[in-house]
Parts: C-alpha cells; sequence; structure tokens
C-alpha cells in the first residue's frame, strides 16, 4: 500500500484555508506522486465550519487523498505529520495594540510548539503563514527545541511571487520568464524586494526594465503594499495567493528548486549576509534533497544594505517584544 504523506493545515477553517486545502489534495505542496492524508485544525469556536470544509473535501473526491481529518486538538491533529501548514493564528482586531495580538499568537505558538516537537516526526517541515509569520516562526523554534532549526520556516513566497508578477507586467513577459528576485526580511512593510540579481528571459531586470528610479522607487512600494490593495479591493485579506504561494514554498522545499533559480524563504539566520544569527528571516534560498541552503556571495550594494538592515532590525524589535509578551 502506498504511505501517505500526513499534512496538516492549521487554522484550516479560515479563508486560506479554504483556499488551500484543495490544492494540497490536488498534489501541489506534495506533488502528484504521493498519496496524502490531510488532517484540518482549528479553535472550537469554528469545528462546525471546519467539519464543513472537511466535508467538502471528502466529496471532492481526490485522487491523492487518503483520509481527511478535523480536529481541535493540536495533539490529535499533529500525530506522526510530516508537513505542517501554520495558517491559524490571531488576527489583529480595530483598536487593538501591537502587543495585545502579539501576546495572542505568542501563546499559540508556543502551545502548538510542544504539540508538534511531542506529537509530529521528528523530520516535521513546518512553514508558517499566520502573522506575524517570522516571530511566530521564531517563538515556535523556541519552544520545540527537539525540532531541527532548518525545518521551522515562515512563509514569504507570495511576497517572491508578487515581485515576479510585477516584473513581468512591467517589461510585458510572462511571470515565468522573471527569475531570481529576493525578498529579504521580514513579512512586513519592511521587506525588501530585491531585483539587483534578477533576470527577465535570461537579460538583467535592470536592463530590461531600463528604469532604476522605477525598480528603486515604486517597485518596491507596489510589492510592500500589494497585501493593502487586494484588501482595499476584496475588503477580504489574500487567500488564493497566499495559498497557491504555500504550496510553491513546500513543493520546492520537497522537491527542489530548478537548476540556476533560487526562491525566497523565511529561515533561521546563520549570520549569513551580517543579519543576526537566529532571526527568522527571508533569504534567497536553493532546496535539494529536502533541505533548503541560503544562496552565498551575491553582492549586496550600499543601498540593499540598509534596507535589509532595516528589516533586521524590526525583526529583533518584534521578538524582544514577542519575548516581553511571555514573560508577563
Ligand atoms: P482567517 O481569520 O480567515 O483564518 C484564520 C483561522 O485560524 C480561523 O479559522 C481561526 O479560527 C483559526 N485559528 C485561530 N487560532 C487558532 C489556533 N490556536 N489553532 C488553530 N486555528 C486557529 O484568516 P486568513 O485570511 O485565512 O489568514 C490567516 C493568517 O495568514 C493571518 O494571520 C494572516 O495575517 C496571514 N497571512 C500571511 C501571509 C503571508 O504571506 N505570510 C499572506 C496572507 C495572510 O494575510
Amino acid at each position: 500500500t502506498r504511505r501517505p504523506v500526513n499534512v496538516v493545515i492549521t487554522g484550516a477553517a479560515g479563508q486560506i484555508g479554504y483556499a488551500l486545502a484543495p490544492m494540497v489534495c490536488a498534489g501541489a505542496a506534495t506533488g502528484r506522486e504521493k498519496a496524502i492524508a490531510l488532517r484540518l485544525l482549528d479553535v472550537p469556536f469554528a469545528e462546525k465550519a471546519l467539519r464543513g470544509v472537511m466535508m467538502e473535501l471528502e466529496d471532492a473526491a481526490f485522487e491523492l487523498v487518503e483520509s481527511v481529518s478535523a480536529h481541535v486538538d493540536p495533539e490529535e491533529a499533529f500525530v506522526d505529520a510530516d508537513v505542517c501548514i501554520m495558517v491559524g493564528g490571531f488576527p489583529r482586531k480595530a483598536g487593538m495594540e501591537r502587543k495585545d495580538v502579539m501576546g495572542k499568537n505568542v501563546a499559540i505558538y508556543r502551545e502548538q510548539a510542544r504539540a508538534l516537537a511531542t506529537k509530529a516526526k521528528p523530520g516535521v517541515k513546518i512553514v508558517v503563514v499566520a502573522n506575524p509569520a517570522n516571530t511566530n516562526a521564531n517563538i515556535l523554534r523556541k519552544f520545540a527545541p527537539e525540532i531541527p532549526a532548518a525545518n521551522v520556516t515562515c512563509m514569504t513566497r507570495l511576497d517572491h511571487n508578487r515581485a515576479l508578477a510585477k516584473l513581468g507586467g512591467k517589461s510585458g513577459r510572462a511571470t515565468r520568464d522573471v527569475k531570481n528576485v529576493i525578498i529579504w526580511g521580514n513579512h512586513s512593510s519592511t521587506q525588501y524586494p530585491d531585483v539587483n540579481h534578477a533576470t527577465i528571459e535570461g537579460k538583467t531586470a535592470r536592463e530590461v526594465i531600463g528604469d532604476d528610479a522605477y525598480l528603486d522607487g515604486e517597485f518596491v512600494d507596489a510589492v510592500r503594499r500589494r497585501g493593502a490593495e487586494i484588501i482595499e479591493a476584496r475588503q477580504l485579506s489574500s487567500a488564493l495567493s497566499a495559498a497557491s504561494s504555500v504550496c510553491d514554498h513546500v513543493y520546492d522545499w520537497l522537491n527542489g528548486t530548478k537548476e540556476g533559480e533560487w526562491t525566497s524563504m523565511g529561515v533561521v539566520s546563520d549570520g549569513s549576509y551580517g543579519v543576526p544569527e537566529g532571526l527568522v528571516y527571508s533569504f534567497p534560498v536553493t532546496c535539494t534533497g529536502g533541505k533548503w541552503q541560503i544562496v552565498q556571495g551575491l553582492t549586496i550594494d550600499e543601498r540593499s544594505r540598509k534596507l535589509m538592515d532595516e528589516s533586521a532590525t524590526e525583526l529583533t524589535e518584534e521578538f524582544e517584544l514577542a519575548e516581553a509578551c511571555l514573560a508577563e
């Protein structure tokens, strides 16, 4: 019999969950060759809606799916997990202080870290989507020291994909012809979308676009503001693009990036490019054999240096805030 990959989606009753679960069931995250046992996790308040999603997934009769189950207890959902996609979190509501939201999320990620460390497979691969994604991942890592640091990542692939799409549109080329952009730093408005190493149909993006003022100004702002632009248009935050990007993140991690190409992932810094060790920071990475590696040796100009440092500083402060919440 085929042994399925155990995939968990947390926050599965939410709007990203609704877009993501069918993509996962179609094999977009783990590949078309692997059977899938899908576990959906949400909070007891959302249990009824979660069961509805489970029923729909059953009814969709996905070829690759062995089983779908719904859970409200992380310790149950995480048993023998191979891949854990963490979309569940506490959203910022109008009038809430940053610290209050942080406190809620830190508590969730501390609890789920322990459940993962005790219940999941030792090699479980984790991607945190829920915001503040980098800091949630770092809290998770701190409270699950049994899990290798390399197995805890956060998603900046949506920002990466947005940058590709933007450059494709600007140059009149298909998005697939754009390669090797980089998202550095935090999944927040301080992220730095870097085009200095990007190519379009094999030529440098700067050469093809021929407008450095745009690339250093409007482009950076547009990628940073894209999430807000979607909210403005949909009155809801990005969901299908977030879901599709998580699948890209997991797929490349498990199956490898293409020769000569890299992607962006929030990973634990080893001090590369002067980013403080231990921060969960978005870097350019290549993947092979189920492992990511930070792309080394890229030239960093002065302007980039400054932007990369700003995002690192923000992340350091965010983590300090998270630790202050834990201490309370
Ligand atoms: P929703 O509010 O629709 O869904 C979140 C779900 O998480 C809800 O069903 C909620 O009940 C559940 N949840 C809350 N606490 C939980 C817990 N302790 N265990 C399990 N489930 C729990 O939000 P949605 O639009 O789906 O967004 C989910 C998260 O993704 C948010 O934090 C959002 O900020 C973040 N995003 C991150 C992106 C990224 O690129 N990293 C982009 C998209 C998105 O904004």
